[in-house]
């Protein structure tokens, strides 16, 4: 029986799930969830996830939420390549090291910047939050910048990738939004090598959210 995931179009989290099932060619169904239709609050979904977020995914009966979570039950469940996690123990701490980083400093940022433009009108905007936010994750991507050594973040394509592009890819949607949010030194030269390279990949195309084409 094939896994199904609940999922919303944008969502980062959800991203990163579609991206790792993708990656391992394992077949999914896709259960599109609406925020403005309620999808999330009504009883159902809270059996599925008590917090009423996405993604959750049902794989043959199991229920799973939290999106790092997920990407590691898919990694331990399919093993076999490709992989989403290295098979050297030293390299997977690495990998698993910088989906907690990007998750735990990246994710801030990004999250303030979601509240300050997509959760407040426009005609309150906050620079200060707006930029603020900017800024944590310009940080962030500083020191990605120093460490990035082959195509991809952190060896092979990983799970480390598939965390962190849906975060930039959202911030550069919000760019599109709100002039001056992403500045040409936002990201290194290697980092955005990485963002084009990310870009184009199949599943990235595959996966792109229905409502940005
Ligand atoms: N830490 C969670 C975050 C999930 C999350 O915040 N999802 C957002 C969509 S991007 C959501 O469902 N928001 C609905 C709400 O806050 O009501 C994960 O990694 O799965």
């Amino acid at each position: 029986m094939a896994v199904t995931v609940y999922y919303m179009s944008g969502s980062p989290y959800a991203w990163r799930v579609r991206l790792a099932l993708e990656h391992k060619g394992i077949p999914y169904d896709l259960k599109t969830v609406s925020y403005d239709a309620g999808d999330l609050n009504t009883p159902e979904y809270a059996k599925l996830n008590p917090r009423r977020r996405v993604p959750v995914i049902v794989d043959d009966g199991f229920v799973l939420y939290e999106s790092a979570a997920i990407v590691e039950y898919i990694a331990d469940k399919w093993h076999g390549e490709p992989l989403l996690f290295s098979s050297d123990l030293r390299q997977r701490g690495v990998q698993r090291r910088m989906v907690r980083e990007v998750d735990q400093y990246f994710g801030a940022g990004l999250e303030g910047l979601v509240e300050a433009i997509l959760f407040t009108p426009q005609e309150r905007w906050s620079d200060e939050k707006i930029f603020g936010a900017r800024d944590t994750m310009k940080k962030e991507l500083a020191i990605l910048e120093t460490g990035i050594a082959g195509e991809y973040l952190a060896g092979a394509l990983s799970a480390v990738d598939f965390t962190l592009y849906p975060y930039v890819a959202l911030v550069q949607r919000m760019g599109k939004r709100k002039s001056g949010l992403v500045p040409p030194d936002f990201m290194g030269p290697k980092i955005g090598a990485w963002v084009r390279r990310m870009q184009t990949l199949p599943i990235t195309q595959k996966t792109w959210p229905p409502h940005w084409k």
